[in-house]
């Protein structure tokens, strides 16, 4: 077993992983940018090192002062949490070369996932249902062109390179078609420098439901069900749940079957989640892998009682999985509490928290990194907490959430607190029926 791990990361998840390395008996290094020095997860590990400046691109970007910071602590293992570094095929090798264990997929498994034509390709290869379209990539307009013509209007142009949702375009009818092409190209080389792109046949309204999965070392996967993301606001999840209340006890054998296969298929090794869209009469089609723990982990761990960060460590250091797929006992829930103004357009509201009441009792469970008289700096992603409550229904888990709600005071800066408060009483919401256009059509109600 690993005797001292480095997490690469900082707020929640940063503190999320120490506190599984205590229970473990693992020694944790916390990294940290001089805007973070306060942060909880500086003073919870055993040894914190300055990594650089606020800026990302200086500090939790920068490879060469994570492993400087790895060699002088010694560790033997680096967590990268999510985002950052931890989809990064070059930091993945350059620790594999250290000999420091990556907790995480190879750079090679990175690289074919994180090109979404070659892990459409894949999975294509492997069995797993994908939507129609091009295979591989378009070489030239008039190919997007035929195609569309072929399969029919509407489609999905997107960028291989593609990712929340920059370079990809729905396209309605045919003249739109050489604008849309134009376009997505554009903004995918601005972001990516990449312009390669595929075609798919648009899925209408799709809800997006995605498969935990889980490979050992020994090519062995299972699934742990799925969690429903289909809340979403401009490719930001905003909260999840799990079991998905579209769900049927059929569709989830045959999608977690399909993440499972495509799992084996590739060896996968480690934590991972296969994204699947759905459509309204149920068919499921492969979107994306991510190669990463994710943020909204915690449900499924609710629901099936089990540490995926534990899992992801013991699995890392050799050991071998169970085999056996899992399935949720009980419901969960997901709020992700930004420092956003959610009455203006979601806008960030960075500041200092000036009082903190945390909700608590029974199923309630807060993910945070933050407290009373912390500054939330600037330079980073807003979210600041997870809340999360479990019940044996979805209703019990709904009227958790919002009395959780009702007891959570954050005074100084803004938060989607009321945000959340407001759906937990949608109608629509409320009875299951949403998919990822439900947000387009959600409306605020004046503050009381
Ligand atoms: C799609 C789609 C409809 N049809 N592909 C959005 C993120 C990107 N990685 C893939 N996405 C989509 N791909 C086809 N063929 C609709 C979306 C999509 C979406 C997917 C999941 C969650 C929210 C979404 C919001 C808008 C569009």
């Amino acid at each position: 077993m690993f005797k001292k791990i480095l997490i690469a990361n900082r707020g929640e998840i940063a503190l999320r992983i120490i506190r599984t390395c205590k229970e473990m008996g693992i020694k944790s290094v916390a990294v940290y940018s001089t805007a973070d020095a306060d942060s909880l997860h500086v003073k919870f590990a055993d040894e914190a090192v300055c990594i650089g400046p606020p800026a990302s691109k200086d500090s939790y970007l920068k490879i060469s002062n994570i492993m400087s910071a790895a060699e002088i602590t010694n560790a033997d293992a680096i967590h990268p949490g999510y985002g950052f570094l931890s989809e990064n095929a070059k930091f993945s090798k350059i620790c594999q070369e250290h000999n420091i264990k990556f907790i995480g997929a190879t750079a090679e498994m990175i690289s074919r996932m994180g090109d979404k034509a070659s892990a459409r390709a894949t999975m294509e290869e492997a069995g797993i249902p994908c939507v129609p379209g091009s295979e591989g990539l378009l070489d030239t307009f008039e190919d997007a062109e035929k195609l569309a013509n072929s399969m029919g209007y509407p489609v999905m142009l997107k960028a291989t390179a593609g990712g929340g949702g920059k370079g990809m375009r729905a396209i309605w009818k045919k003249e739109n078609l050489r604008k849309g092409w134009d376009d997505a190209r554009q903004e995918s080389k601005a972001a990516f420098d990449n312009d390669a792109m595929y075609l798919e046949k648009l899925i209408v309204e799709p809800r997006h439901i995605e498969i935990q999965i889980i490979g050992d070392a020994y090519g062995k996967a299972c699934h742990l069900s799925e969690r429903d993301c289909s809340v979403q606001r401009r490719h930001q999840k905003l909260t999840e749940e799990t079991p998905s209340p579209f769900m049927t006890t059929k569709l989830r054998k045959a999608m977690g079957e399909s993440a499972v296969k495509a799992a084996e298929y590739i060896k996968y090794e480690g934590a991972g989640t296969v994204e699947f869209l759905v459509d309204n009469k149920r068919n499921f089609y492969f979107m994306e892998m991510n190669t990463r723990i994710q943020v909204e982990h915690p449900i499924t761990e609710q629901v099936i009682d089990f540490d995926l960060i534990r899992e992801q460590i013991l699995v890392a250091a050799g050991v071998p999985i169970s085999g056996k797929n899992y399935f949720p006992k009980l419901h969960s829930i997901e709020c992700r509490i930004n420092a956003e103004d959610p009455y203006n357009n979601f806008r960030p509201s960075p500041g200092r928290i000036v009082t903190l009441h945390a909700p608590g009792g029974h199923g309630v469970r807060l993910d945070t990194h933050v407290y009373a008289g912390y500054s939330i700096p600037p330079n980073y992603d807003s979210m600041i907490a997870k809340l999360i409550t479990t019940a044996q229904t979805r209703e019990e888990a709904i009227n958790k959430m919002k009395r959780a709600l009702d007891e959570f005071v954050i005074e100084g800066v803004k938060t989607t607190i009321p945000f959340h408060r407001q759906l937990m009483d949608n109608p629509d919401y409320v009875s299951g029926n949403y998919t990822t256009k439900f947000m387009e059509d959600f409306i605020m109600k004046p503050e009381a």
